[in-house]
């Protein structure tokens, strides 16, 4: 074995220059693989400090003793430096993260874009504004109908031309689509009690496509029962609608015209900057058969009734010409109708 034994001088000797290798490399260690690298040679099992160990058993009692605590010492001096490097060198690392993964909560934000409500729910909210200050109260309904609340309570009997008039989306011989929310004020005349001011905002299918048709759009109708109301009444309250809408004073055009459900109809029409009519809304004083059918005393209540398309007076205020843009969902598009 090559131990000779060593006197204690000359171990203290070799400790010393040894321990002073072995501090240089551990205090050097850059990291903390290397600083492992240096406790295996200097500690580990081939290192020059375990075959001193080794070696100590050849030595006699005392020798062992003074040799021993001497190697005690310069184990324990080596660790101390290697746990001391150990710790600098971790809490080294944590410092660099904490560097790295610093966030500077003092930066100005990128700031958010907000969204914005469509344009055709911009202006339903605008229609359902000026009817609810007006002391309407909205009513809701199912989108799928049959065939009495959507036609026949209606006055639109069966196989009459109207029906066909709707393109209507049926799903079997008494069930469809609403071609109109006129059916939520039937199912409301035959819930609440008279007299009643309602609207009824909703989508509405009819099978129709091109620039000025959609096969779902949304309609608002209204409807007032009560024991004397007049067509003087509705035209008023038409008149002012409009003008609150549209934000100035507009001419308006009364239009005789027919509906089954109303008599006398009217198509209402504004005057646009060019003098030329455009068509709007329609309405009507409500037809005695459709009080009668909800179980009203048409002899003591009258009711006036109007229906009008949201795109269509999403088109008029905005100026689109082609209703289908409001279904595409093109962002660029709908980015025009945000209040920002
Ligand atoms: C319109 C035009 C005229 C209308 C009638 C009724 C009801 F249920 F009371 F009979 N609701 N809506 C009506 C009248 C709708 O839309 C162009």
């Amino acid at each position: 074995m090559s131990n000779p034994t060593l006197t204690a001088e000359q171990l203290a000797t070799e400790l010393t220059a040894l321990a002073q290798e072995a501090l240089a490399h551990i205090q050097a260690a850059p990291d903390l693989t290397q600083l492992e690298q240096a406790r295996q040679h200097f500690t580990g099992k081939k290192s020059r400090l375990v075959e001193l160990s080794k070696g100590l058993g050849q030595l006699d009692a005392d020798m062992r003793k003074t040799q021993g605590a001497v190697l005690h010492q310069y184990r324990e001096q080596l660790n101390a430096a290697l746990q001391q490097r150990q710790s600098d060198l971790k809490q080294a690392a944590l410092t660099a993260q904490l560097a790295a993964e610093a966030i500077d909560v003092t930066l100005p934000s990128r700031g958010q874009q907000a969204g914005s409500l469509h344009p055709v729910t911009q202006t339903l909210e605008r229609i359902s504004g000026f009817f609810t200050r007006a002391g309407f109260t909205v009513e809701q309904g199912p989108e799928v109908e049959d065939d009495y609340h959507n036609f026949s309570a209606l006055n639109i009997p069966e196989s009459h031309p109207a029906r066909a008039m709707h393109d209507t989306f049926y799903f079997d011989a008494h069930h469809l689509l609403r071609t109109h929310t006129s059916s939520v004020q039937i199912r409301t005349l035959e819930q609440k009690s008279v007299p009643l001011r309602i609207i009824c905002p909703g989508r509405v299918y009819r099978c129709d496509s091109d620039q000025t048709h959609s096969p779902m759009f949304h309609q608002v109708e209204g409807l007032v029962v009560a024991e004397r109301t007049s067509f003087a009444e509705l035209k008023g309250l038409i008149i002012q609608f409009l003008n609150v809408f549209f934000e100035k004073e507009l001419t308006v055009r009364f239009r005789p015209s027919y509906f089954p459900f109303t008599e006398p109809s009217a198509e209402v029409d504004i005057m646009d900057e060019r003098g030329r009519w455009l068509e709007v809304l329609g309405c009507g004083m409500v037809h005695p058969n459709v009080l009668t059918q909800c179980g009203i005393d048409a002899t003591q209540y009258t009711g006036f009734a109007f229906g009008l398309g949201v795109e269509r007076f999403a088109m008029l205020r905005y100026g689109v010409t082609d209703l289908r843009q409001f279904f595409q969902n093109d962002i660029r598009f709908l980015r025009q109708f945000s209040p920002l």
